[in-house]
């Protein structure tokens, strides 16, 4: 029995989820959208790939949420992008009130699956799915780490010229310009980050790492990144798929680790068939911790703005 993946949001990131999944054969897919027809011929051109791919599974789009039912994972990217010059939080009344009315329909018609969200602002839009649908911690979770650890290891791999395969990056913390990235906790084949690079090299790849978003935002002028985190979104889901027990920088509800409780917040996490089965707690240093404790505290103003709006 081949595995049910759904996808709400069938934009530049729910059509390019599609496209990966058809490739890889994780499994058959059912695409939600509000645009009529968008989902369905998306569903069904990525369809028509599947004998060059060589890979059997069936697509299908619908603007129809009870199509959700019987997911075992479902990706959530439904939500406005950013424009240059937006930052996440700017998105976060258009996109809340996009995510009120997704979590309640996922709450109705597929309360078993595992919820991969990645909707802006992403810490925010995550403890909101979490908040309506009621899903125990273990099956909810945000997809921001592996990303942002991507451009980190990306970034490295441009300044060294090694293989980004040996380059392994952490980042805690919030999905935006609080973001933690943790060059201590990073390497090059087990070997610290200074022994390749200055002291001053790292500071400024660390910068670029937090600017990465916007930096494409300003490129494409018409929204952002989608290949990428695409990309990441499936790591997580072939995790819980395949039972595949890899540690990720997740989004992950929180209540007590880290020294902070009922938030989500990017930390390492492992991923298999029981959804978000751990959080791993790194041993912070003084510096790590405080700017791990600002961007918790950003995510709290956003909450709490969040709660006026929702009135
Ligand atoms: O790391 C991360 N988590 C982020 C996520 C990385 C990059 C982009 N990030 C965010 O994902 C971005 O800021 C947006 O909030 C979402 C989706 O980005 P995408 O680039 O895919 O946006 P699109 O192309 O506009 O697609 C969004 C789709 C679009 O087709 C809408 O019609 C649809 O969402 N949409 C809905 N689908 C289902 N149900 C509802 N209610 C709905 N409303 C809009």
């Amino acid at each position: 029995m081949r595995k049910k993946i759904g996808l709400v949001g069938a934009g530049q990131i729910g059509g390019t989820l599609g496209f990966y999944i058809a490739s890889k054969e994780m499994g058959d897919v059912v695409l939600v959208d509000v645009v009529e027809g968008m989902p369905q011929g998306k569903a069904l051109d990525t369809y028509q790939s599947t004998p060059i791919l060589g890979s059997d599974c069936q697509l299908v789009g619908s603007n129809d949420y009870k199509d959700l039912a019987g997911c075992d994972v479902i990706i959530i990217t439904a939500g406005v992008p950013r424009k240059p010059g937006m930052s996440r939080d700017d998105l976060l009344d258009v996109n809340r009130k996009i995510m009120e009315a997704v979590a309640s329909q996922i709450k109705e018609h597929a309360p078993k699956a595992f919820i991969i969200v990645l909707s802006n602002p992403l810490d925010i839009m995550v403890h909101l799915l979490h908040k309506i649908t009621g899903f125990p911690k273990s099956q909810v979770v945000g997809m921001a780490g592996i990303l942002d650890t991507a451009r980190f290891r990306t970034f490295v791999s441009m300044e060294t010229g090694y293989s980004v395969e040996d380059i392994y990056c952490m980042v805690l913390g919030g999905h935006g310009d609080t973001m933690v990235p943790l060059p201590r906790y990073s390497n090059i084949a087990g070997i610290p980050f200074t022994h390749f690079m200055s002291q001053e090299t790292i500071d400024a790849i660390v910068e670029r790492t937090r600017k990465g978003g916007g930096e494409i935002v300003a490129l494409l002028k018409t929204g952002s990144a989608f290949y990428a985190p695409a990309a990441a979104a499936i790591q997580m889901a072939e995790s819980y798929i395949k039972d595949k027990k890899r540690i990720l920088p997740c989004a992950a509800y929180l209540e007590g680790e880290y020294g902070l409780h009922n938030i989500f917040m990017g930390v390492p996490v492992v991923i298999g068939a029981g959804g978000v089965e751990k959080v791993i707690e790194l041993d912070l240093n003084e510096d790590e911790q405080k700017m791990l404790d600002e961007s918790a505290d950003h995510v709290r103003r956003l909450i709490a703005d969040l709660e006026n709006l929702m009135g």
